[in-house]
């Protein structure tokens, strides 16, 4: 999962850029960048590292000119390299620069083609810069020295027939302007809006509309699945339908966990879709669960508060703070002869004993992963001195791989992979565990907009929307982390031995 922002502005674009990034770090913590433009020259700052780190005042003062596209990274499989954080930039034609959050499934054939076919080196392992060279590629197919909106909107077109996979993507066409464009199934979000100035209107683009408020635009809306929008250099904004067969696919774990609640999905406020998962949760536990001895719901934060709060109201149980969670946690430094350890659990999260101590606890989260967490924190409220530690999970049990840009682990490192209910309980240290059902869910969001019939859910049925994943696609999947891991174990032993030999 990603964050992407473009901006048209009517003066300097870089600091309105770089606070939209900030509001969207929760997207991606791992690379951000910034391309400027300013009469025709480009002007990028892009590295690893949290959007603070990346910028310091001499690459922002860099950043000069009137538009621009900014990205926020998160770390995919086999992906951490700077080379990799984005904007990604080809200089022919026009010289285009693109963000792209989502993942393409058939990257390797596109690549194979971009280079067969139509000449086209690919310099990292992305799939943004094979989206952004497909892009290239059909947007100077005509050889044209002048491109109008129409020319652009063509390309994007031709970007959906040779594409599959998940894309929301902003691309700065040098001379011209900025393109929005999402993919015929809409799977990551992105929308649009306006702000007024004494200069005249400028545009936004985001992955989310919490980045539009905060700088004080206002929503025009999302871009629609197969949708692009282009905004013109002067500030015209021209849009248009590029696919043919467009329907609304969105990832429904945006609404459970990824996004912002105080963002606007497909007009879905995030936030009301959380209380409502939350009420139709309660609901399913006083159906199913006639004898419950629930003392108190406590969340796990900071996601499921908003879910567990209407949960609680729903059941008619206190509602507690029982975990504080420390918003400053440190890096971890690595001591001689000490291997990198993950952070635990115990160094984010704390508990307050005298809200567990003798009592029967429902524990709320999200969604349960791979449960290591999860399970740290049932032991923690059992430390903490509660009685029974229950579980709900706002979302249904995760049984398959993300294909489509979220960072999940392969299937069968998910806890509920060939496990019943009862035994994903055990498995993590419940004394029971309580899964949203998946028609509840997708109510829960669609209740807001009657017109969102299907969403991506694959993560909880195995159902991919683009239709080409199968078993072929992830034994390749496996194949080339593998290929990957080797190479990049190679290139360590390589480094290696070039440190000896260098000292010797
Ligand atoms: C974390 C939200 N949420 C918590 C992410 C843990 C799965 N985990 C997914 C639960 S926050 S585990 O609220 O945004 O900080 O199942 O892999 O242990």
């Amino acid at each position: 999962m990603c964050g992407v922002i473009g901006l048209v502005g009517k003066g300097n674009v870089n600091q309105a850029l770089y606070d939209g990034l900030t509001v969207l770090q929760h997207r991606g913590q791992d690379a951000a960048g910034i391309v400027t433009c300013d009469n025709n020259k480009l002007y990028l700052r892009k590295d690893n590292g949290l959007v603070r780190d990346v910028f310091a005042t001499e690459h922002m003062l860099n950043l000069h000119g009137n538009m621009g596209v900014g990205h926020v990274r998160y770390p995919t499989a086999g992906c951490s390299s700077s080379a990799e954080a984005q904007p990604f930039y080809v200089n022919s034609p026009y010289g285009i620069t693109l963000a792209h959050n989502g993942n393409l499934t058939n990257a390797e054939d596109l690549k194979r083609d971009l280079y067969k076919e139509d000449l086209r080196h690919m310099n990292t392992d992305s799939d943004s810069e094979v989206l952004l060279n497909v892009f290239a590629h059909e947007l100077q197919i005509w050889g044209k020295l002048k491109i109008d909106h129409n020319d652009i909107f063509h390309a994007v077109t031709a970007v959906h027939n040779r594409s599959r996979g998940a894309y929301a993507v902003v691309a700065m066409i040098t001379g011209y302007g900025i393109v929005g464009f999402r993919d015929p199934q809409g799977i990551r979000p992105i929308v649009y809006g306006k702000r007024e100035t004494k200069n005249g209107t400028e545009y936004m683009i985001a992955s989310e509309s919490v980045a539009l408020d905060v700088l004080g635009f206002d929503l025009i809306g999302d871009i629609e699945p197969g949708e692009a929008v282009f905004i013109s250099l002067d500030g015209t904004l021209h849009k248009k339908q590029c696919a043919t067969n467009p329907t609304y696919s969105t990832c429904i774990f945006e609404y459970v966990y990824l996004a912002r609640p105080d963002s606007i999905i497909d007009d879905v406020l995030v936030y009301k879709a959380r209380l409502r998962m939350g009420e139709s949760l309660a609901r399913k536990i006083k159906r199913e669960w006639a004898d419950r001895d629930i003392d108190v719901v406590i969340p796990i934060p900071d996601t499921s508060r908003t879910s567990a709060l209407q949960l609680a109201n729903e059941l008619g149980v206190l509602y507690r703070e029982g975990f504080i969670k420390n918003r400053y946690i440190g890096r971890t430094f690595i001591m001689p002869g000490q291997k990198q350890r993950k952070k635990s659990v115990r160094q984010k999260l704390n508990a307050i004993d005298l809200e567990f101590k003798d009592k029967n606890v429902l524990l709320v989260d999200d969604s349960i992963v791979r449960g290591t967490t999860s399970q740290q924190i049932i032991q923690m409220a059992r430390d903490a001195g509660a009685k029974k530690v229950y579980f709900a999970s706002a979302s249904p049990a995760i049984r398959y791989a993300n294909v489509y840009g979220i960072d999940m682990p392969a299937k069968t490192e998910l806890i509920a992979y060939g496990r019943t209910d009862e035994q994903v309980a055990e498995a993590i240290g419940a004394d029971k565990v309580i899964y949203q059902d998946l028609a509840d869910l997708m109510q829960s969001v669609r209740k807001r907009n009657p017109e969102l019939v299907d969403f991506d859910t694959s993560v909880f049925d195995g159902r991919y929307v683009t239709g080409d994943v199968d078993d072929a696609y992830f034994a390749r999947l496996e194949e080339i982390r593998n290929d990957s891991a080797k190479a990049k174990r190679n290139s360590q032993n390589a480094d290696i031995i070039e440190i000896h030999n260098a000292s010797k």
